[in-house]
């Protein structure tokens, strides 16, 4: 009997087709999936922000650090976010800080953002711009 045989050949083929095409998709996903996210540090000192421009892509996260030379409290204050932007008091912080604070924040909405620090808002300012 050659059919059965011929039969089994065809299912070991789709078989052999299908371990390929899965390894295909196993090769390329852990590239996409494990890329880590970007996130960019920002630096709070006596009195700037630095760097005082920086851009993230879409779903990358911005890091305030308060520097440990301080001698000035600071915080970080958003002054004008994208329209689209709902949650807006979520970007700025609650209290000020001299030393030993960091805040961290993902940006999801593109567009430009203007920080401040409202204890020094003439000196220190600075923009996040998050691309598409
Ligand atoms: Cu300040």
């Amino acid at each position: 009997m050659r059919s059965p045989g011929r039969r089994r050949l065809a299912a070991m083929m789709t078989l052999a087709i299908a371990a390929a095409s899965l390894s295909g998709v196993a090769a390329s996903s852990p590239a996409a999936t494990k890329k880590k996210p970007e996130r960019v540090m920002v630096s709070v000192a006596d009195f700037y922000f630095g760097p005082n421009a920086v851009t993230v892509k879409k779903g990358g996260s911005v890091k305030w650090v308060w520097a440990a030379a301080n001698t000035e409290p600071h915080d970080v204050h958003l002054k004008k976010g994208p329209a689209a932007l709902k949650n807006k008091s979520r970007f700025s912080t609650t209290t000020t800080a001299v030393t030993d604070a960091h805040f961290q924040r993902t940006f999801e909405v593109p567009g430009t953002y203007k920080f401040i620090c409202t204890v020094h808002p003439s000196e220190m300012k600075m923009t996040v711009t998050v691309k598409k």
